[in-house]
């Protein structure tokens, strides 16, 4: 005999309900909103105002954003990938309630931001699925995410910052350069920003 666990889908406006209800110490280790994302699974529907969709590049739409953390919703057309990079020091937790998503960690050996050098090299790699959401580990934070072109479908993973961080470091792993990149969103609480295309 088998069991399957069935997690019931909550609305997206439930997670931000609990997350404005967490004291700040929730956000300092990773268990805990990790553990939230996995209980709470959030339903695809609840996500609509938040999905938009460029050919180029990922989409970045806020959902909400307080002092302590961001919450967004990033959406991948099939094979799109983000740089490699950093979070700024600031803890990550990533849920995909639609399609599946490839993390790929690097382990940094050595960075020089002034000088534009870096050494790292591809450690480990995770799949965050809806059942399986993920947290970037604060010791060994340099990261990329894939959609892979074989899963031959859109994804959209659940973003979850503390605190928010408005640039990040990208690294080339192959030439060993790295620089800091602004970061922008293509559509905050539903509504597009100016500039930023999405469709
Ligand atoms: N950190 C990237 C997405 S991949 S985790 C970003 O915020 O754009
Ligand atoms: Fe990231």
């Amino acid at each position: 005999m088998c069991s399957v666990i069935i997690t019931k889908r909550v609305l997206i406006e439930t997670l931000v309900a609990k997350l404005r209800g967490l004291p700040a110490s929730a956000f300092d280790g990773t268990g805990e909103i990790r553990a939230l994302l996995a209980e709470m699974p959030v339903e695809e529907s609840s996500l609509a105002p938040y999905l938009t969709w460029n050919r180029q590049h990922y989409t970045r739409n806020l959902i909400d954003r307080t002092e302590l953390y961001e919450l967004m919703a990033i959406c991948w057309e099939i094979g799109q990938a983000s740089s490699v990079h950093n979070h700024r020091d600031q803890n990550c937790w990533m849920a995909a309630p639609i399609g599946r998503l490839r993390v790929e960690n690097f382990h940094l050996d050595f960075q020089d931001i002034a000088a534009g050098t870096c050494r790292l090299a591809a450690s480990n790699t995770v799949e965050i699925s809806p059942a399986h959401p993920c947290a970037v580990d604060p010791k060994d934070p340099v990261h990329r995410v894939v959609n892979p072109r074989e899963a031959n479908e859109r994804a959209v993973s659940l973003h979850v910052y503390s605190r928010p961080f408005d640039s990040c470091v990208v690294y080339s792993p192959e030439q060993g350069t790295c620089g800091n990149v602004q970061l922008h969103y293509n559509t905050v609480f539903g509504k597009p920003v100016a500039g930023k295309s999405a469709s």
